[in-house]
């Protein structure tokens, strides 16, 4: 495998209006961004995945752009945004951009001549169709956000189609000019002197709409090797396509070098395991064996070919913590049981702003409280179809996005050291135990164990390269497994639980000497015929 930067990389996502409130205005910006990069660099990150920072209405948070080439004034200007390109460069940290080209915002230029008449020149650059005979919508299709993929437009009296809210339009990705548009776009970003893209729902751009085809497409990965060739291809860049419905075999259509298409794919199928039937809003509980065979899956199947991102949450998940460790009494250790998993495997692991000091899901009494489009969407058609409320919000404490879109806890003043004014959104009661401040005050804390775990990555090729190899497969309690390069054996062993287990170790990794290299318990100094791990104990140990 040809080495490249981003193999060693780890990325911190940042969701800006919720990160740091520079000017009091109750809305992060990057300005307080460009003044939380000292703390970025302390926690070890080299790259930042920014989600959008466009001019956009704000109906989803800013993926609905209607200027791919400004800055929402809410964040600052393109003046700030080559600050922080210029500040994070000296850090040597690198900048990606969110690239949401699936769609626009209905108050985009294009959009706005698209909708005026049939025979705009921008007609073509989004979906249309006419009604059905008897004026209805032209088929069933649905929005991920609720309702109908289809929204009537009065001026032409045609529909034109939205797979998300009806404020994001889709582009239509059959026009060559909307590809060449993209393009430009692109480049003009890579010129700014970013170091690559997130590229938000890309498989879902080769749709063909009249068979109700939406996700990969039969033109997806022409499109992408097209968009290859016309702009990132030539550069030394990190890409990261975000692929709800990828299998292993289709993450290697996507990041296998020789094909020319993305560095890696965002790959979602040990997320969707709590959701009954693929329902959010029907949350269920884990069942571990099931999950391991998933990240198992994943491991072995990319080993030769393609790369893996690594990844627990983001700004649409719940915090790590919450969904699969214990929040009550073993927050901290099984916040580190969970980070030492996810960075000892192979592939580029992103962190999520505030994992690493171990922020938890919240949960407001009422659905007032909440800002996300799809949760109130949901929680409003839901109910009206006779879910019960309290049903309905217990499944929004679970696995709305804005469990993790609460403000960053910077320090235990008001709103969390996040701004002087009231926040966009409410902030998780839990700042004053939970922050940043305390974090880097306690030896023992989560970030500490973060920046160990960056470290390590750092310096140890095994955990970038080494073979995977699970052990104790079918155990319904732990993970473990082996990476092995030609120097080393690191064995890594976490329990998902609240209570000890006793294992039986294998002979081969048995040893009288270990070098252990993180825990979130005692280091181990040797591995005996047993070994008995207490609540979310988690390490990774050198073999001899
Ligand atoms: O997410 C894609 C997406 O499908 C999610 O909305 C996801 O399905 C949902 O949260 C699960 O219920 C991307 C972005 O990450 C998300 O923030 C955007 O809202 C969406 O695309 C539209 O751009
Ligand atoms: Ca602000």
């Amino acid at each position: 495998m040809t080495p490249k930067w981003w193999h060693d990389a780890v990325v911190y996502q940042i969701y800006p209006r919720s990160f740091c409130d520079s000017n009091n205005d109750g809305m992060g910006d990057l300005q307080g961004i460009i003044g939380k990069l000292d703390y970025l660099k302390k926690l070890g990150v080299n790259v930042i995945w920014l989600s959008p920072v466009y001019r956009s209405p704000m109906d989803d948070n800013g993926y609905d752009i209607s200027d791919y080439q400004d800055i929402a004034p809410e964040f600052g200007t393109m003046e700030d945004m080559q600050q922080l390109l210029a500040e994070a460069k000296q850090r040597d940290i690198r900048i990606i951009m969110d690239l949401v080209v699936n769609h626009t915002s209905d108050e985009h230029p294009w959009f706005i001549e698209s909708r005026k008449s049939k025979d705009n020149p921008y007609r073509d650059y989004y979906i249309w169709r006419q009604p059905k005979e008897d004026g209805s919508v032209p088929d069933d299709q649905g929005s991920v956000f609720g309702g109908g993929a289809w929204e009537f437009d009065e001026t032409t009296g045609e529909y034109f189609y939205h797979i998300f809210s009806k404020r994001q339009p889709d582009l239509n990705w059959e026009n060559p000019k909307v590809q060449e548009e993209v393009h430009k776009m692109i480049n003009w970003w890579i010129d700014q002197g970013i170091g690559g893209f997130r590229l938000d729902v890309i498989d879902l751009i080769g749709k063909e709409i009249d068979k109700k085809i939406t996700g990969n497409g039969p033109r997806l990965h022409q499109l992408i090797q097209e968009m290859n060739q016309a702009t990132f291809g030539k550069k030394d860049l990190l890409t990261v396509g975000e692929t709800w419905d990828a299998t292993p075999e289709i993450a290697k259509l996507y990041s296998n070098p020789a094909r020319n298409e993305f560095s890696m794919v965002f790959q979602f199928e040990h997320i969707s395991l709590t959701w009954k039937y693929g329902d959010k809003w029907n949350p269920i509980d884990l069942d571990l064996p099931q999950f391991k065979r998933a990240l198992t899956k994943w491991q072995v199947e990319l080993a030769e070919e393609g790369w893996n991102s690594l990844f627990w949450n983001n700004h649409d998940l719940p915090r790590v913590v919450s969904k699969y460790g214990d929040v009550g009494r073993y927050r901290v250790e099984s916040a580190k049981m969970l980070a030492t998993t996810m960075h000892m495997m192979k592939g580029t692991p992103y962190v999520y702003q505030g994992e690493e000091i171990g922020m938890t899901n919240v949960a407001f009494d009422s659905i007032d409280d909440y800002r996300d489009i799809e949760t109130l969407n949901f929680y409003k058609e839901r109910t009206e179809n006779g879910v019960a409320p309290e049903t309905m919000l217990a499944a929004v404490h679970e696995n709305s996005r804005d469990n993790a879109r609460t403000p960053m806890h910077w320090d235990k003043t008001d709103n969390a050291g996040f701004s002087q004014a009231q926040p966009w959104i409410k902030v998780n009661p839990n700042y004053p135990e939970i922050n940043v401040e305390a974090a880097l005050e306690d030896q023992n804390s989560v970030f500490y164990h973060y920046q160990k775990l960056i470290e390590l990555r750092k310096a140890l090729p095994v955990i970038v390269y080494g073979d995977f190899e699970p052990v104790f497969e079918d155990h319904d309690k732990v993970f473990g497994y082996v990476r092995t390069d030609e120097q080393h054996r690191l064995f890594v062993l976490n329990n998902f639980t609240s209570e000890e287990v006793v294992l039986n170790i294998p002979v081969e990794l048995q040893a009288a000497n270990v070098e252990c290299i993180i825990s979130n318990y005692d280091y181990r100094q040797q591995i005996e015929e047993t070994v008995t791990l207490k609540p979310y104990e988690s390490f990774a140990v050198l073999l001899p």
